[in-house]
């Protein structure tokens, strides 16, 4: 028999400031690196941009309206710091953090707990131009300076805190694979990037307990658990090789300020490994978040590379439709050795999992198994702060959404995690991704993951449209009934 979710469980929904809000330049805001790099030919799907957005920046108060009225435990959003701090540093844009008060006191007005992300990927471009952003130490103090206007500023009104949004995927997306700012395919500066990071979020964690002793802060980690291909031993430990690069080399500087073994030494062998100074460690470890925020979209499936085991034996098993999924795989083998990962692992795809339209797994069974891996690894409360499903919409004739689609995939997570609650999870909430539609990085705006649609086709006052979809008020019965779906 099922447990019931507990009696405070934060049911919410998630969204992040370049995708929603718009008005980038409005009132003082400085431009991030979102701002510049969306505006490289190519870059993103028919060139979209989060110029406007869902225009969320004026339109907040109809946003808090409706998730009023759907009756949202919690909100999860970011802020932008070229918003707060133009430059980076600095002055304070006094206009840029009453945006984000008037936001926090709307929802607190209508009972909604906000959940505040400090870095969902929009660095200031001031400070990529002064230093190249992450890749500079100084952005360690930069970075601390705007979390502690933050948490002096929200520290009555605000309880639960993000760090930074997706390390693992925005390092690996804008430092080593040319598709997110700042562009580049470099992996040593992927690492090095990395490890300022982990240090930034150290600091400011630290800071976070010294002014907001009440609250609780964590990242949010974009979680994916490994599969072995099949149970052949080779197999097997090329998982644990998978899971260790993917996801313990984050999560284990995060919670135990340490980086993994196997991991660190294959980077040492081929010279990319991050450098660590004196006094770095004594600060990840001086810094343990109160809670990890899970963002799981799907796992991933594993099986021996050939470097390492070059007989081909474990290919054995391999059939045709385990189409391999990874660019380097296609790459020669002397450059595949040059790849940290393909050393340790390959990746294939799971013949058992269905897939969206965008390619990615939908595996409701593995948040269970994520879960209960984290629990066991890390031992602390999580909450899911990303799920959900992206998918094209099509608004009806009589204006409606019928997304059955996006509540069986939500209803199949949701079953899945008051298992892992009922096996012993300590999870305090779920924030479905996301609460309107919005811009999807490199995806542009077709690709919609909302409780509510945004018309984008209709001019003048039609404009922009909010559009409460089906799924809307199914999870609205969710949250009324504690998790009964
Ligand atoms: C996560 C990000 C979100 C969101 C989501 C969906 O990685 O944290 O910001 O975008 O993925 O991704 P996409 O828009 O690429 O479908």
């Amino acid at each position: 028999k099922l447990e019931k979710f507990p009696q405070n469980f934060l049911w919410g929904a998630a969204s992040a400031a370049y995708q929603i809000e718009g008005g980038w330049n409005s009132d003082g805001k400085g431009p991030s690196i979102w701002d510049q790099f969306t505006k490289i030919p190519g870059k993103t799907f028919q060139g979209t941009n989060g110029d406007i957005a869902v225009d969320h920046y004026n339109r907040y108060k109809e946003d808090v309206k409706l998730m009023a009225d759907m009756g949202l435990k919690a909100y999860r959003f970011s802020l932008a710091w070229s918003r707060i701090l133009p430059d980076g540093s600095g002055e304070i844009n006094e206009k840029g953090l009453a945006f984000y008060e008037n936001l926090i006191n709307e929802l607190i007005k209508h009972n909604i707990e906000p959940v505040l992300t400090l870095y969902h990927w929009d660095i200031p471009q001031a400070l990529q131009d002064r230093y190249n952003g992450w890749e500079s130490r100084q952005v360690i103090d930069d970075f601390d300076n705007y979390a502690r206007i933050l948490f002096k500023r929200f520290k009555d009104k605000v309880k639960y805190w993000v760090s930074f949004n997706e390390q693992n995927v925005f390092t690996a997306l804008g430092y080593r694979w040319e598709a997110h700012p700042p562009n580049l395919s470099d992996v040593k500066k992927m690492f090095e990037a990395n490890h300022i990071i982990n240090l930034a979020n150290a600091k400011a964690i630290n800071s976070f307990h010294e002014l907001v002793p009440d609250g609780l802060i964590g990242p949010s980690f974009g979680y994916g658990p490994m599969y072995s291909f099949n149970c052949e031993p080779e197999n097997v430990l090329a998982t644990l090789n998978g899971e260790e690069f993917q996801n313990h080399w984050w999560l284990d500087v995060y919670v135990n300020g340490k980086y993994p073994k196997a991991t660190f030494k294959q980077l040492v062998k081929l010279g990319v490994a991050p450098t660590v100074e004196e006094g770095d460690l004594q600060l990840l470890q001086s810094a343990k978040p109160d809670f990890l925020g899970v963002n799981y979209y799907h796992g991933g499936t594993v099986r021996a590379n050939e470097i390492e085991f070059p007989s081909g034996d474990n290919d054995a098993g391999l059939e045709k439709s385990f189409e391999a999924t990874d660019p380097y795989l296609m790459k020669p083998k002397e450059e595949q050795a040059q790849t940290p990962e393909k050393r340790m692992f390959s990746n294939v795809s799971n013949p058992f999992l269905e897939k969206t339209k965008w390619g990615w797994e939908i595996d409701p069974v593995g948040i269970r198994i994520a879960l209960r891996r984290l629990q066991n690894r890390y031992d602390l409360p999580m909450m899911i702060t990303e799920n959900g499903l992206g998918a094209f919409d099509d608004l009806t004739n009589e204006r409606t959404i019928e997304d059955d689609y996006r509540i069986e995939y939500l209803r199949g997570h949701i079953i899945e995690i008051q298992k892992a609650i009922t096996d012993g999870v300590d999870l305090i909430g779920y924030c479905a991704w996301s609460f309107t539609d919005l811009l999807s990085w490199l995806n542009g705006y077709q690709k919609r993951y909302g409780f509510v649609y945004i018309d984008r086709d209709e001019k003048d006052e039609k404009a922009l449209e909010r559009i409460p979809k089906k799924s809307y008020f199914w999870y609205k019965s969710v949250i009324a009934t504690n998790g009964q779906n």
